[in-house]
């Protein structure tokens, strides 16, 4: 034992805590603490029964994540876990191990290791390597198969996502659900079976299946990984390794799980998404916001605008539970708004989301309203009126004079400047940007815009907001289209640089998708609507630079009325089930223009395509982590993953640009400058990194920038 572990007894029950807050990870000196407090309970004959629990608000969360970078980076590291997972297993008096919170990962392979498990019914078991790029390494693809069956260790494994108590009683991964005090519960269980000879799980084999019932439900698990994870490694992995545990010896299935586990973990997917998960939990810390900064409490809402978006946002508020007012300007577009939020929520019930009595009282949290009466009470107020800086002021005014002093006044915009409407009121401390993602109910992005003048205590509370309405909020600056549509632009301008170049509007689509990306850039232009963007482009023409190219086909679809998915046409055709088809109507039309722009279309390859949209996107971001409108490269990444389909198993647009290299990036966008001028000028930053060696991730580090 150890600071780590403790040893104690109730009468002839032996307790082994663990207690390595915040999770209980399996940190080195856990597993030696377990180890040597089962040496003194073995010489211990008064000890009858032994039982694991976790202390403070979890059992074991899994292996310290921290310590997969040191075993990467080839630094010393502890025996591992299996040695003492057959200790547990070999030991003579049962090991009842009491789970609450999470036994996740090298925590449930440790809770599987014992005899029995008990837990408390809001406990959860699960192996999430997977989500990791890894799978599970201490023989958890072996031991969940004797005690689930293969089709849900298979689900289990593949999937990373965890099950509740009651389900893991029904598929014999615990052994008793306790009400009540769970020490107490686990002691009385101990007694119940001390003396007992206890069961070893690796020596059940009865739940494993034969040879031929088995080959159908793994050519099943093959193909649904094949088409949910494409490209993913870990999930195909898992599945080898459980089908491992079905056709060799216990002691063969761990070697087998071993290798697979190393492969896994070196692999560059591995470590992208290990940063994607410690970037997920950094993009809340704030340099100058301290966490014990004072918010606002957020008791009840209202959402200006009951379009798309302020639709959106007003089920987000009431799914948190939060009473909301929804206004707008006339009673008809009210009533769309208030019908499509009912139908949003009569599709969840359909597909099995939530009940019909859930759906009923998450939209009778919604008040509609055409006035601004009841605006004096509530705490946090969000504009969603259309995309306009005069009538955003003109809103903003009106909020100043009703709402009570201590209100959030949030915008939604996506590309108007936080500081000009901030400035039209008297308290500009209490304004800030919300940038919701549309659909602004799935989409889990939320960009928090801070103004010159928003107080900490607004930013603190809008962050805070952002977890309870199960979003992901990143501090951003004041910048046109602030950061995620800021890089976006350039992304996209390139793919349509590209079909004009000749590359083709599908091929341009597919090699973005065989990248890993979600979305296609040319068909979600169609999805979002084309004249979205063809609008902004003509009220900002005035900005552009002279001499600077500017992609014109897409425009020039507009113009024909081709405005994607609504009119059934834009890059592509659509059939009365949304599927786009290519249109060679759009072939010919884009030939023809471009001939008559003096282009000369070549063939461009699949890597060129990606290069191109990709590092379109790093080269901004470079410039915008420069001038300090993110406070990290992980940060740009969260955005990327969450709102924008990046592939979370490359780690983010900037995370990507670390493993390539930044003086190979460096190379191929100075490339791109010469052949393509002024639009692929190299960021500063990038220029600089790739010069002294460094990676996007060390300067948040080293530099440290300001939002
Ligand atoms: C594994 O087990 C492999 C095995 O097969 C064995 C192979 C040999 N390690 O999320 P939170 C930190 S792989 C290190 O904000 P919550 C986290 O970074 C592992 N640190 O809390 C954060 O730090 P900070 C399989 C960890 O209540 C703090 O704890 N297990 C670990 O919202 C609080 O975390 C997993 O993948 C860890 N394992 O959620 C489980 N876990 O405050 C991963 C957390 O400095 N963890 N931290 O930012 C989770 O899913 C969630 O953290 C959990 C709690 C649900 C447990």
């Amino acid at each position: 034992m150890n600071d780590l572990v403790q040893l104690t007894k109730e009468y002839d029950v032996a307790v082994i805590t663990i207690n390595n807050p915040p999770v209980n990870a399996l940190s080195p000196g856990v597993p030696e603490g377990i180890s040597g407090a089962l040496d003194r309970i073995a010489k211990d004959d008064s000890v009858k029964a032994v039982v694991l629990i976790g202390g403070g608000r979890t059992f074991v969360a899994g292996a310290d994540i921290k310590e997969f970078g040191k075993m990467t980076s080839g630094k010393p590291r502890g025996a591992g876990l299996l040695p003492l997972l057959l200790k547990i297993e070999d030991g003579s008096k049962p090991v009842i191990v009491a789970i609450h919170g999470t036994a996740f990962g090298g925590g449930l392979e440790l809770a599987m290791a014992g005899h029995y498990r008990v837990a408390v019914s809001s406990a959860q078991v699960g192996q999430p390597e997977v989500k990791l790029g890894i799978i599970p390494g201490a023989a958890g693809t072996q031991r969940l198969p004797r005690l689930a069956g293969v089709a849900k260790a298979l689900e289990m494994c593949t999937t990373g996502n965890p099950i509740k108590a009651e389900e893991a009683l029904k598929f014999g991964i615990i052994d008793r659900v306790i009400e009540g005090d769970l020490l107490a519960g686990a002691v009385t269980f101990a007694r119940e079976v001390a003396g007992k000879p206890a069961p070893k799980t690796r020596e059940r084999n009865e739940k494993l299946g034969n040879a031929s019932d088995n080959a159908a439900v793994f050519s099943s698990a093959r193909e649904t990984v094949a088409k949910k994870q494409r490209g993913l490694l870990a999930p195909v992995a898992a599945i080898d390794s459980i089908e491992a545990a079905t056709k060799m010896s216990f002691e063969e299935g761990c070697q087998a799980e071993q290798k697979l586990f190393v492969e896994c973990l070196f692999s560059e997917q591995s470590k992208s998404l290990i940063h994607v998960f410690f970037s997920e939990r950094e993009v809340s810390k704030i340099p100058d916001i301290p966490k014990e900064t004072a918010t606002i409490s957020i008791k009840s809402a209202a959402v200006v605008g009951a379009g798309t978006m302020g639709g959106g946002i007003t089920m987000v508020l009431a799914n948190a539970g939060i009473p909301v007012l929804l206004k707008e300007a006339d009673q008809a577009a009210l009533d769309r708004g208030l019908a499509t939020i009912k139908s949003n929520y009569a599709n969840s019930v359909k597909r099995g989301r939530f009940s019909q009595e859930a759906a009923d009282e998450r939209f009778n949290r919604i008040t509609p309203t055409l006035s601004y009466d009841g605006f004096s009470n509530v705490d946090l107020v969000i504009e969603a009126v259309f995309e306009g800086m005069a009538l955003k002021k003109e809103v903003f005014k009106e909020l100043e004079r009703v709402c009570k002093p201590g209100a959030i006044l949030a915008s939604n915009t996506s590309t108007l400047g936080i500081d000009e409407i901030a400035a039209s009121t008297s308290r500009p401390g209490f304004v800030i940007g919300t940038h919701f993602f549309s659909p602004a109910n799935v989409m889990r992005l939320l960009e928090i815009v801070r103004g010159k003048a928003t107080s900490k205590e607004v930013i603190a509370t809008c962050m805070q907001l952002s977890k309870t309405l199960g979003k992901v909020g990143v501090l951003v600056g004041n910048c046109r289209g602030f950061v995620g549509n800021r890089m976006f632009g350039p992304y996209r301008r390139e793919a349509q640089f590209l079909v004009e170049e000749g590359a083709g509007i599908e091929a341009v689509d597919k090699a973005l998708v065989d990248f890993g990306n979600a979305m296609r850039p040319l068909a979600v232009g169609d999805l979002a609507g084309l004249d979205v963007g063809w609008r902004i482009r003509k009220e900002y023409r005035h900005l552009e630079v002279p001499g600077i190219r500017q992609p014109f086909a897409e425009d020039r679809l507009c113009e024909l009325g081709r405005f994607g998915q609504k009119t059934e046409a834009g890059w592509y055709k659509y059939d009365d089930q949304r599927r786009a088809i290519p249109d060679p109507v759009v072939h010919e039309l884009v030939r023809k223009w471009v001939t008559e722009a003096g282009i000369v279309q070549r063939k461009i390859s699949a890597e060129e395509i990606t290069d191109r949209c990709i590092y379109a996107l790093v080269n901004e971001g470079a410039r915008i982590l420069e001038e300090g409108y993110a406070l990290r490269a992980s940060d740009i990444d969260i955005i990327y993953l969450n709102g924008y389909g990046f592939p979370a198993h490359r780690g983010g647009p900037m995370w990507y640009a670390d493993t390539v290299g930044l003086k190979k990036v460096f190379d191929r966008v100075s490339e791109f400058h010469r052949q393509h001028g002024e639009t692929w000028r190299p960021a500063p930053l990038l220029k600089r990194l790739a010069e002294q060696g460094k990676t996007f991730a060390q300067f948040g580090k080293e530099e440290g920038a300001a939002v």
